[in-house]
């Protein structure tokens, strides 16, 4: 593995690719804002129900969207796009051919695009699912992890990738977020970029004022790079007039609930309020007096989030591999008339909408899917842009590897009385001890239940995973102590904090890695029993996903029968029985445990 393309600064486009990369960014605006409309309104169906979509939310990323894949990502990199803008990634899929105008048609119905981008059942290489907000974003960080790892053992496929997340601002209340931001601290994360659509709108209306000072101290003390990417370049000409500091001033002290407003009310709304705020300004007051009420309006929205080349200078000037959390603002629905609305997030445009907006990209009527039609460049020269993009470079997205072989059978000891978790440690410990392929690819987490799940014996002879190795002080002072916790690069145990969330959201990363990373992984994961609850729904994410992982849940009613009365329960055995994409055991002899581990 090489670490070259991560750390290199992307460059920045040349006249002509800019020239491609407006017209393709005004195509997906158009192609996802087309496909929710066909879904709803065109597509012949049994009823009159809603299928539903979101413009805004898909018109709030289209210039972050188009810069990240039509310029800066390579094939490496891995990409996790807020939910509820799946279109924007099937249109971009489209443009790149690796999407069928059959699958946009079929957007939210069976068999056709997904609502939420999946892994599972899209077939346009969707990189991680999203869907219930927070858990790609975390999903990110982890893989970013187990990247570190291949990388520590030069495994893995070919260069380093970076691992992003398009994030939308009201997303980030979800508390899983900042449990992955915490664990990503303790392991040097780096190569992961979360991208913030900071739109100041989520679903119910507009977030609480002050929220970016929040961010940017959060993400500071996680030890991340924050970007702030606030002004498009034609307010920072506005702002580089005379009276244009006056004009920054008032767009920085503007509430987002009246920004939002206005930006939905348009010019003429601007010029009224800006009018009587900046009536002792006569110099800031001549600059919005030179522009009519369509140039106003373009200006008074003119966020870093919608100019394609802050966007990429943004990106382009990262030159390490450290985490990035780039906050763009943007409008919700910018481009559309749904701009701004409070009432926005699930607003659908009207059919008189719709063709207001197809004759203001030029589209001709019956031209609707066309990848080219109504862009002013020659056809041609956009295939060739196209067919040289990186992200795609290397056709599927999907990676292999060969399976790992198993023994005939685990080794375990056997007792008359056992519990279960013993034998579960001991079977691991047998495993660590020896020297095979099986035992090489296994790598095992908990989240600070490691000794009492009974994988000290394991740690004893794997060692804790860290990038950089620290010696186990207690040892070295000759401290007597059961477990050896040395850290080090070759380390197979992911020792995480007390988030079970992050416990599934790794075991999905690790899980995913043959198809993530170009190496299988054998992960094993371990938690007591009671506490699958806390991170349920990021252990349906992980099985939605279809990775591959071991659960021990221990202990259990079973599994350590005197101490079980607190941990005895008909409702987590029922949780197994019911999750989908996940086989379930009560086993209560180690014999039978060994069989069912192998088997798995
Ligand atoms: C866990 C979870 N809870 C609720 C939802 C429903 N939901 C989908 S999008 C959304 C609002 C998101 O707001 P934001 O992240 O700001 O997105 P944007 O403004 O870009 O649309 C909500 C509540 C969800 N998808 N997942
Ligand atoms: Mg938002």
């Amino acid at each position: 593995m090489t670490a070259d393309l991560a750390n290199a600064p992307s460059r920045l486009p040349t006249a002509d690719e800019l020239a491609c990369l407006r017209q393709l960014e005004r195509k997906v605006l158009w192609l996802s804002s087309w496909m929710i409309h066909n879904a709803n309104h065109m597509r012949p169906g049994d009823d009159q129900l809603k299928v539903g979509g979101h413009q805004a939310s898909c018109a709030s990323i289209t210039t972050l969207a188009t810069a990240l894949y039509f310029h800066t990502l390579s094939a490496q990199d891995r990409v996790a796009v807020k939910p509820h803008a799946s279109p924007v990634f099937h249109a971009i899929q489209y443009l790149l051919g690796h999407q069928t105008r059959d699958k946009l048609e079929g957007f939210r119905a069976l068999g056709g695009a997904q609502a939420y981008p999946s892994r599972t059942k899209d077939s346009d290489d969707v990189d991680f699912s999203t869907g219930s907000v927070g858990l790609g974003v975390a999903m990110t960080s982890f893989t970013s992890l187990v990247q570190d790892y291949l990388h520590a053992r030069d495994w893995g496929h070919g260069a380093e990738g970076r691992m992003v997340a398009l994030v939308g601002d009201g997303e980030l209340d979800e508390g899983n977020i900042y449990e992955a931001l915490l664990e990503g601290w303790k392991h040097d994360l780096r190569n992961t970029w979360w991208v913030i659509d900071y739109n100041r709108q989520s679903l119910d209306g507009v977030v609480t004022e002050g929220l970016r000072e929040r961010i940017d101290d959060i993400f500071t003390s996680m030890g991340w790079q924050v970007v702030t990417i606030k002004y498009g370049h034609k307010l920072q000409a506005a702002f580089a007039k005379p009276g244009g500091a006056r004009l920054r001033q008032w767009i920085d002290d503007c509430p987002n609930d009246l920004y939002a407003a206005l930006c939905f009310e348009g010019g003429e709304a601007w010029r009224e309020h800006l009018s009587r705020d900046l009536t002792n300004a006569p110099k800031t007051r001549a600059i919005i007096d030179g522009l009519d009420d369509a140039e106003l309006a373009d200006l008074m929205t003119n966020l870093g989030g919608h100019d394609l080349t802050a966007v990429l200078d943004a990106f382009a000037a990262i030159d390490h591999d450290r985490p990035v959390c780039f906050v763009a603002y943007t409008v919700k629905g910018y481009g559309l008339p749904l701009a701004g609305h409070k009432d926005n997030h699930a607003g659908l445009m009207t059919p008189a909408q719709i063709a207001a907006l197809q004759g203001a990209m030029a589209v001709p009527a019956g031209a609707e899917w066309d990848k080219f039609a109504g862009l002013d460049l020659a056809t041609g020269d956009l295939q060739d842009f196209l067919a040289s993009n990186r992200f795609a470079a290397e056709g599927t997205r999907r990676l292999r590897a060969p399976t790992v072989p198993v023994p005939a059978r685990l080794e375990f000891e056997a007792a008359r009385e056992a519990s279960t978790q013993e034998g579960f440690g001991r079977i691991l410990h047998l495993l660590g001890r020896g020297d095979s392929a099986l035992a090489d690819h296994i790598i095992t987490t908990s989240p600070d239940v490691t000794v009492s799940t009974n994988l000290g014996g394991w740690v004893n002879q794997r060692g804790l995973y860290a990038r950089n190795p620290a010696a186990d002080t207690f040892r070295n002072r000759h401290i007597p102590s059961a477990q050896k916790w040395e850290r080090s690069p070759r380390g197979q145990h992911l020792e995480l904090g007390i988030a079970e969330n992050n416990l599934f959201i790794a075991l999905a990363a690790m899980g995913l890695s043959h198809t993530l990373l170009g190496e299988r992984l054998i992960p094993i994961g371990t938690v007591y029993d009671p506490f699958i609850q806390r991170g349920l729904d990021a252990l349906n994410y992980a099985c939605y996903q279809d990775a591959r992982f071991m659960l021990v849940a221990t202990p259990s009613g079973i599994s350590l029968a005197p101490e079980g009365g607190a941990h005895q329960s008909v409702g987590t055995p029922l949780i197994g029985m019911a999750q989908d994409g996940l086989v379930a055991f009560e086993p209560a002899f180690v014999d039978e445990l060994a069989a069912i581990m192998r088997w798995s």
